[in-house]
């Protein structure tokens, strides 16, 4: 009999805007209400983008340390998140969190920009720290938005692990991550076959300066259509959306094959789920083919590095 592919249904849970003055209870309530919604959709698991409970707060400069920590969970689940954590045992669901993460262990506090992993019972499988932070690290007074994540988190320390979970290999990045290419490499070379990614992303006033946000979107899904390409995994990412305390955040969820072809893609800047059946044994045929790493990047069995005079000494031998 033939083993049935291993389809996994797939929640992109984007999310409009966040005001300030939204509290955590007030926040977790629309993920619960996602959470439900991906539920009697039948995914098996949903993705909420990244700092998925504050506004994305390093676009403001902050003085003092306590109107920053704020916006930090000093512990996952806490009393309002517990809540997400409950219903997906509850639900039998599972999903990925952005969110500030505050470490207080014995070298002082650390602050991350983290995403975790959970599974169908509620348990934490894994977790994410931010490795590419973008912006600046100084308060630039003379810029309409600050793009401080250089300030308020410490670089990422996990790496970009990879685990077993929800029947295939599944993996996460945040945000800037997914403009590099090293970001699904790490990934690919363990075999990745699903990687999970939130942003909060300007859609006009990049750090730098004006962009047109058409070339704002083309370089999302550039960079995880190009991602999942070549690397023959799927690529789901989901947006804080909208115009959030006045800067408008790009939209465009998208969930993504091996193939690279955009298979969901959100339309509102707004709460929006977008669902796909990803079926994970897609992966396998570019991985074997095309992207097949063992039988195509052998660069010393097709004699493709020079040796030079002094390289390996064997030609002094001779
Ligand atoms: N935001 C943006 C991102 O990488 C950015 C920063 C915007 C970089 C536009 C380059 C161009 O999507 C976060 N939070 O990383």
């Amino acid at each position: 009999m033939v083993e049935p592919n291993r389809v996994l249904t797939v929640g992109a849970a984007q999310l409009g805007p966040i005001a300030l003055s939204e509290t955590r209870a007030q926040v977790v309530n629309r993920l619960l209400h996602m959470m439900t919604r991906a539920h009697e959709r039948r995914c098996d698991l949903v993705v909420f983008p990244e700092l998925a409970l504050t506004s994305f707060f390093p676009r403001w400069h902050f003085d003092k340390a306590e109107d920053i920590d704020r916006f930090f969970e000093k512990s996952m689940p806490g009393p309002e998140t517990r809540l997400l954590f409950e219903r997906a045992a509850e639900l039998g669901i599972g999903f990925c969190l952005g969110f500030a993460e505050m470490v207080d262990d014995a070298d002082g506090a650390k602050r991350f920009n983290t995403s975790i992993l959970v599974d169908k019972t509620g348990v934490e499988i894994g977790r994410y720290r931010k490795v590419h932070l973008p912006g600046h690290a100084d308060y630039k007074p003379a810029r309409k938005w600050q793009h401080l994540e250089k300030a308020y988190f410490d670089v990422g320390d996990l790496g970009f692990p990879v685990w077993r979970a929800f029947d295939g290999i599944v993996g996460m990045c945040i945000c800037n991550d997914r403009r590099w290419p090293e970001t699904y490499r790490m990934m690919g070379l363990q075999g990745v076959e699903l990687i999970v990614l939130g942003y909060n992303t300007p859609a006009t006033e990049p750090p730098w300066g004006f962009e047109p946000t058409h070339l704002a979107a083309l370089h999302n899904n550039l960079s995880m259509q190009s991602g999942a390409y070549q690397n023959a995994t799927w690529v789901v990412g989901v947006a804080k959306a909208g115009r959030e305390e006045g800067c408008d955040m790009l939209g465009g969820s998208a969930i993504i094959a091996p193939t690279g072809e955009i298979v969901a893609q959100a339309r509102t800047l707004d709460d929006e789920l977008i669902v796909a059946d990803c079926d994970l044994d897609a992966c396998n045929h570019y991985k074997s083919t095309v992207f097949n790493f063992v039988e195509h990047r052998q660069p010393d069995k097709y004699g493709l590095i020079t040796e030079t005079a002094g390289s390996s000494g064997r030609r002094d031998q001779e």
